[in-house]
């Protein structure tokens, strides 16, 4: 597949409500859609760093020259024999940038599914028409906020609660939520790296919540951390920020580092990638589940596919569209009984709106191969 084409296009959706997490408050999402032309398709993907390098060290711009300097002109060289399946190994020399060599083998990928007329989920072997969301919740100004807030989700069907957590919002959020909602809810944490080893009797305090999981509470390259705060609370411990590689996941499960992994396909460089971690922690017996990053339609329809896999098994923050955005890129993804319907379609599944995508785009260049 002879690539023609690479244009980069910043865009900035209002959020319809801050989210705030333990590094940083955003209110409008900044997304930054990688946009392939070959001779027979387009082919869309949106990349998933955010504007400052808080979730992890990628950043927009940062992400906009790695690709235009290092990572498209590997793929031209590829030329007439690039496949999505060739990205990687054309673009493996370059250390890591994860975010960005995902979002280049995602759109590769969409042109060349909707060339062959498969879908997403046909492709990755997704099983299921429906999967399960749940919704993550940022820090607010107060548990009253909060429990509005969570609220009106479970009224709108979501199957499960995330709250984000950091040090002076955590005990007291979990107890109100849990006295108000009850103990069926689906109820799950989210620290982003905010605590240490030294904060485990603390965090032990949490055990009696019955809370799904705990995810992330150390930093991301506290891996022996994370095995040792395992055997301190009874709360599982899920990995996001740590789980860069499939090979990463298969060392976390080894040292007992986690028994759940968030899947984000944009942290570890790709669906290719994703689908890796998800047969070695299901081989381990391990379940998986989708992250987010705030995506637009673009970014949550190959999530929304890859959620489908047969080891996806907790419900995803694979959210509707209504609960980032008042206007989507794409036609908007909505709640059927708090399920996601995977799309069916070639490649990803959705069309851009292009008047939508106009009015919100900031800038754009291409990269002509
Ligand atoms: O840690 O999962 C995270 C959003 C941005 C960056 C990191 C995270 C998140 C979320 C929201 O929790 C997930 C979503 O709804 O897209
Ligand atoms: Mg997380």
């Amino acid at each position: 597949m002879k690539i023609e084409n690479v244009e980069l296009r910043r865009v900035r959706l209002p959020l319809v409500s801050p989210f705030r997490t333990s590094f940083g408050s955003v209110s409008e999402r900044e997304a930054l859609l990688v946009h392939v032309s070959t001779a027979d398709a387009e082919g869309w993907a949106e990349c998933a760093a955010e504007a400052e390098p808080l979730y992890s060290s990628e950043f927009l711009d940062g992400c906009e020259l790695v690709i235009r300097d290092h990572l498209a002109p590997r793929l031209n060289a590829a030329g007439e024999r690039l496949t999505a399946e060739r990205v990687a190994p054309a673009l493996a020399a370059v250390k890591g940038h994860r975010m960005s060599k995902a979002a280049l083998e995602t759109a590769i990928l969409d042109a060349q599914l909707r060339t062959s007329g498969v879908s997403f989920g046909g492709y990755l072997g997704a099983v299921h028409d429906l999967v399960p969301a749940g919704v993550s919740v940022g820090i607010m100004d107060s548990i009253d906020r909060l429990l509005t807030a969570v609220e009106g989700y479970l009224a709108e069907g979501y199957l499960r609660i995330k709250l984000k957590i950091e040090p002076g919002w955590d005990l007291a959020p979990v107890r109100a939520v849990r006295e108000r909602f009850g103990p069926d809810v689906l109820l799950q944490v989210d620290a982003n790296t905010a605590y240490t080893l030294a904060d485990a009797r603390h965090l032990a305090r949490l055990d009696p919540f019955d809370l799904l999981l705990i995810e992330q509470p150390l930093a991301e390259d506290d891996m022996l951390g994370h095995a040792a705060l395992a055997r301190l609370i009874q709360t599982p411990v899920c990995l996001d920020e740590s789980i860069e590689s499939a090979r990463d996941a298969a060392a976390a499960i080894s040292l007992g580092a986690c028994s759940i992994i968030n899947v984000k396909p944009s942290r570890v460089g790709g669906y290719l990638e994703a689908r890796r971690i998800h047969d070695v922690a299901a081989a381990h017996g391990v379940p998986v589940w989708c992250g987010g990053m705030l995506e637009t339609g673009i970014g949550r329809a190959a999530n929304v596919a890859l959620a489908g896999l047969p080891n996806f098994v907790l419900p995803g923050d694979t959210s509707a569209s209504s609960r980032y955005y008042a206007q989507d890129l794409t036609k908007p993804f909505v709640l059927e009984d708090g399920h996601l319907r995977v799309p069916t379609g070639p490649g990803i599944g959705v069309e851009v709106l292009p008047d939508v995508l106009d009015d919100l785009t900031v800038s754009s260049s291409d990269i002509r191969f």
